[in-house]
């Protein structure tokens, strides 16, 4: 029995607490895992009642150099300390060195820098469009760009006008025009859309993250930008969330050794420190964009250059792709093993992994992930019967085998 003192502290600093405290004072426009976090260190998370746990989201793959890595704290502080922002009405020293630092990091010409995910999506389209005017030669306003259903690129007006998701879309028309809807992993079906003169570009997720982790069939991806070159077409890769490692390349189009005409960058550009992202391009594709034309108050700031030549920095030296690609192969193998019939699906690459939990005994995914996170554990559902499974990538095999056994364990609990 606790002290009403204790009982009251623990009600006014406990999960709950800020639970209600959110729910009162914030938009609903999420539904979180019921636990409140208040630090975080690798693969590591606490909540407000001091318990530990593993991360299996990784903020969806932002934080793949696990949390508050020093090295990328240190570039933060040192930066933030000497100069934060200037604008680009200014030249900045860290903005000249990050653009030549990114363009050979990844072997583009040309970046353009941005803030959040969505707003590089946006870049990209922009992009293209004015490319189909200035190179391909369409008439302006004709420009149509191909996506694929089940995509997730983000949540402007435009970005959910070429989403078919109807949670993403109802209520937030009218929509922007220009969008053409193909089926996912379906080479004939891009071919047959490349017909129309009128295609600029096509935007694509080299694995669906939302759609649950759709990895597309070997030698998809290569044949569509194959078929995107023969169209004079560009070939937009989003690699937000695939992108750096994640799915034990550098790149996913690495896998099928691709070149993107546009490759979109965000998340895991900052390690999490802050929100960077952009856009890499060829000079002849970039220099359609002049001075005017497109920009953001705090793209290419000098503290979001500093973090993210850091971040970068830190997936070379401690070759957080190789360790993906094995620690990836580890998970997949021991999640498959797992009995009782639960797990209907293991699907994924490197550390970009679903299961698709089995209809049974009306246990949810959503129940699963409760579990796990009283268990240590956090991930978690999508529609309804997908966990997605995406620790940060400095995991150590001791933790992954401690993270495999408590995802055993939990799986198993619902049959005892
Ligand atoms: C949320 C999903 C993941 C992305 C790709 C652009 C963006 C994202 C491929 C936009 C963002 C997020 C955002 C997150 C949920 C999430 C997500 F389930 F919805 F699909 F990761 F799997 N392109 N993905 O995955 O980037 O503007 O958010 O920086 O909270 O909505 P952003």
């Amino acid at each position: 029995m606790q002290h009403s003192s204790e009982t009251n502290s623990t009600i006014l600093n406990g999960n709950h607490y800020y639970i209600h405290l959110e729910e009162e004072f914030t938009a609903h426009n999420y539904h979180p895992i019921p636990v409140v976090l208040e630090r975080g260190e690798g693969v590591y998370v606490w909540d407000v009642e001091g318990k530990r746990y593993y991360d299996f989201l990784s903020a969806y793959s932002a934080v793949n150099q696990g949390h508050c890595h020093p090295k990328i704290l240190d570039a933060l502080i040192q930066q933030a300390k000497t100069l934060a922002l200037t604008s680009r009405a200014f030249h900045n020293k860290a903005f000249a060195e990050f653009g030549q630092y990114i363009t050979s990091y990844f072997g583009y010409d040309r970046f353009l820098p941005m803030n959040t995910g969505a707003e590089a999506v946006e870049t990209a389209l922009k992009l293209c469009r004015k490319w189909a005017y200035q190179k391909k030669g369409l008439p302006e306003n004709s420009a149509k760009i191909i996506v694929c259903s089940g995509n997730f690129h983000g949540r402007t007006i435009s970005i959910v006008s070429a989403s078919t998701d109807p949670d993403a879309r109802r209520e937030f028309g009218p929509f922007t025009p220009g969008f053409l809807v193909i089926p996912y992993n379906d080479v004939e079906a891009l071919e047959k859309a490349l017909q129309d003169p009128e295609i600029a570009g096509f935007l694509i997720e080299p694995i669906q993250g939302e759609a649950g982790v759709m990895v597309p069939d070997e030698g998809y991806l290569s044949q569509c930008a194959l078929l995107c070159k023969q169209h004079n077409v560009l070939f937009i890769a989003d690699e937000i969330q695939t992108g750096i490692a994640r799915t034990g390349r550098l790149l996913a189009i690495d896998h099928e050794n691709i070149h993107a005409d546009i490759l979109v960058l965000g998340k895991a550009l900052s390690g999490g420190m802050y929100p960077v992202s952009g856009i890499l391009a060829s000079h002849e594709v970039m220099l359609c964009i002049h001075p005017g034309e497109h920009g953001s108050t705090y793209g290419g700031n000098p503290l979001a250059s500093k973090i993210a030549m850091a971040a970068l920095d830190v997936v070379k030296e401690e070759d957080l792709a190789g360790n993906a690609e094995r620690q990836g192969e580890v998970l997949r193998t021991a999640l498959r093993a797992i009995p009782g019939g639960r797990i209907k699906l293991v699907r994924g690459k490197g550390l970009l992994n679903a299961i698709v939990i089995a209809e049974k005994g009306g246990v949810t995914a959503w129940d699963i992930c409760i579990r796990l996170s009283e268990n240590g554990l956090l991930a978690k559902p999508t529609h309804g019967d997908i966990i997605r499974f995406a620790p940060p990538l400095v995991i150590t095999d001791e933790q992954l085998q401690a993270c495999i056994s408590i995802i055993h364990q939990t799986i198993c609990s619902f049959d005892v």
